[in-house]
């Protein structure tokens, strides 16, 4: 099986690509960090490494058009690259912030999609897999665009499997809840490395290695079982009552 997964230069992008490669897939990885790409290749027998921002179309295009011939055909697509940037609420956000979430999370993996699917499509194989999140089903103070991200993401992820019936192809959202040992966090909180650490403090969160344990399971089922969308949270992560405000 040949994976494409993006955002492999750390978190649960860097694990799928090893859970794969060590059982001697071939990994075509893709992150903005060439020096964090390097280290995962000499890690993975078969990896072809793509720096590249996603959302730059004509880059995205051009490293696609221009992989080594052994890694052209795609099997597994791994929409994993994605970010939440704050934890403001919607009236305090900057809008920056904003937009590259729109960016990263939902156009430049719209996009990615649209120059995969007709060749899984015309070889009448081929699985897609996002990674969404529970923010996409559950809000909560301070997630606005990054949960709508993901709701974008599972939506998404319905529509082709209304669109590609009868293709063989497969499409599966993977939502995770809180998990540690990414840079999530960190890139969320703009590097406050304290505050990352703290929301883990105690939780046990899910690993990286659970998610791409997820991943590989959803993507070697017998071809006749689609996941549809897959919801994992931690046991410690549960669901809080609806807030009411009261009038003092
Ligand atoms: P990380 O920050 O560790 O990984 C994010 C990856 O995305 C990095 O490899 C980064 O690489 C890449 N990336 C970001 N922007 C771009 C871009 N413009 N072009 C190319 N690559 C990009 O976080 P996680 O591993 O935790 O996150 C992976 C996914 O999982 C995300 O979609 C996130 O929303 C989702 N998720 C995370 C959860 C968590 O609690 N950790 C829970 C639920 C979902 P580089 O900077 O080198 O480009
Ligand atoms: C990441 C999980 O709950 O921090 O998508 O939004 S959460």
């Amino acid at each position: 099986m040949n994976l494409l997964v993006t955002g492999a230069s750390s978190g649960f992008g860097r694990a799928i690509a090893k859970e794969f490669g060590s059982k001697g897939h071939k990994v075509i990885a893709i992150a903005r960090r060439k020096e964090h790409l390097e280290s995962l290749q000499s890690e993975i027998p078969h990896c072809t490494i793509v720096p590249c921002d996603i959302c730059d179309k004509v880059a995205l295009k051009n490293a696609i058009e221009s992989l080594p011939k052994d890694f052209k055909e795609i099997d597994v697509l791994v929409h994993n690259a994605g970010l939440a940037l704050g934890i403001s609420s919607a009236q305090n956000c900057d809008f920056d912030d904003w937009e590259r979430m729109i960016e990263t999370n939902i156009k430049a993996l719209t996009y990615l999609t649209h120059l995969i699917l007709p060749q899984m499509v015309e070889r009448k194989s081929g699985h897609i897999i996002t990674i969404g999140s529970i923010a996409g089903r559950y809000p909560y103070p301070g997630g606005n665009v990054y949960g709508a991200s993901k709701a974008f993401v599972r939506q998404f992820v319905l529509g082709l499997r209304s669109d590609l019936s009868g293709t063989n192809v497969r499409v599966s959202d993977i939502e995770p809840g809180l998990a540690e040992g990414s840079e999530f966090s960190l890139v969320r909180f703009k590097g406050d490395k304290q505050k990352a650490d703290a929301l883990y403090k105690g939780a046990n969160a899910l690993t990286p290695q659970d998610i791409a344990q997820a991943v590989y399971w959803v993507a070697t089922l017998p071809p006749h079982i689609n996941i549809n969308t897959l919801e994992m949270m931690p046991t410690s992560q549960s669901f809080s009552a609806l807030n009411v405000h009261r009038e003092s």
